[in-house]
């Protein structure tokens, strides 16, 4: 009756791959695009804060999987902010500007209206006033977008429900169709981050976080990575060697506003953040957690501002041992010490 539960999304994510490669259902044949297609594929992480798969073929992006998620909980929809971090989207985009489908920020946390709190305000507040409900979802896909034949970005996700039981925040994630390699990734990402938000908001544990989809499927051209990822080891004890980080108790709206300030900030290359920099912006001191993520921000200002220099070390030395493993595998050609940068290393 359950679906299969796992502590790490790592393990969930070989899980899901090996098969929907392996096992398909079907091959499809949608939009260009051939696939291998599994109906119907579900999992829990009983461990949602663990929600980045350590596979060194799959050159996870952390600092885009941040990027998205703030985009998101921002509200906003244009590509200036996540153009940045993934070229690939402006394809995506029909007027060049902004994205649909894939912009689940005014969806989930803008205003229905001028009298209407967004769709996260009115979960949130129902939640309050009845904490056993079964009626806190947020629903993503719209009415009228099957018809929108030429959009090439028609929202993936369906919906995201919220279930507050014995004092912990459960969420589930319903999802028309969702690509197992690079969108599944992200999704999870982005929604247990919104999950662990959303608990502390709401003075609640963080519960078991549930993926559901219709169509989970692996595009051909894909397939030389996922058979990369699936060749390599198991790290062991990834748990153990990279624990999971906990989103401080105290993080607020506030807090995704000030880190949001730093993104704009190092994306505009008008900032630069210093590892030792404590008390930044001019605001108090960001917990060790979030100063984390402006540092992925900074790590990222130097791969596109600083284009011929190697990651300062200072800045890979200030990451934790769990972002620092990613950022070395995402670009190897710039990370100080690796192999691949021992020719840039002797430069002068
Ligand atoms: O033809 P269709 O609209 O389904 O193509 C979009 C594809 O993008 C999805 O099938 C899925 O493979 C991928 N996708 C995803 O995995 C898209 C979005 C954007 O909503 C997403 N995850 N969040």
């Amino acid at each position: 009756m359950h679906p299969p539960q796992f502590a790490t999304f790592h393990d969930a994510y070989r899980t899901v791959l090996r098969q929907v490669h392996t096992h398909p259902h079907f091959t499809t044949e949608s939009r260009g695009n051939r696939s291998r297609e599994c109906l119907n594929v579900a999992f829990t992480l009983t461990g949602p804060r663990q929600r980045t798969p350590y596979l060194a073929a799959r050159r996870t992006n952390i600092v885009f999987n941040y990027a998205e998620t703030l985009w998101y909980l921002s509200g906003r929809d244009d590509l200036v902010m996540i153009g940045h971090y993934a070229p690939r989207l402006r394809a995506l985009s029909a007027d060049g500007e902004r994205l649909t489908g894939s912009a689940y920020g005014p969806r989930l946390f803008t205003p229905l209206s001028s009298t209407e709190a967004g769709q996260w305000d009115q979960v949130v507040d129902l939640l309050r006033h009845d904490p056993d409900s079964k009626r806190a979802v947020m629903t993503v896909m719209r009415p009228g977008e099957p018809a929108e034949f030429d959009n090439p970005d028609v929202a993936c996700t369906l919906a995201l429900q919220f279930l507050l039981r014995d004092g912990h925040l459960h969420m589930v994630s319903t999802m028309r169709g969702n690509d197992a390699v690079v969108g599944l990734v992200c999704d999870v990402f982005a929604f247990t981050f919104i999950h662990e938000f959303t608990a502390i908001q709401l003075g609640a544990e963080l519960g078991g976080y549930t993926h559901q989809v219709s169509s989970m499927h692996i595009n051909e051209a894909d397939l030389a990575r996922v058979d990369a990822s699936l060749a390599e080891g198991q790290p062991p004890g990834v748990t153990d060697a990279f624990p999971a980080a906990t989103m401080p108790a105290d993080t607020s709206w506030r807090t995704i506003e000030h880190v949001l300030r730093w993104e704009e900030g190092l994306r505009t290359n008008r900032r630069r953040f210093r590892p030792g920099q404590d008390a930044i912006g001019g605001n108090a001191a960001l917990a060790p957690y979030w100063r984390q993520v402006v540092l992925l921000f900074e790590v990222y200002r130097q791969v596109v501002h600083q284009p011929d220099q190697l990651i300062e070390a200072a800045v890979v030395a200030a990451l934790t041992p769990a972002h620092r493993w990613l950022v070395a595998h995402r670009w190897p050609e710039r990370f100080p010490g690796s192999p691949a940068t021992a020719v840039l290393a002797e430069q002068p």
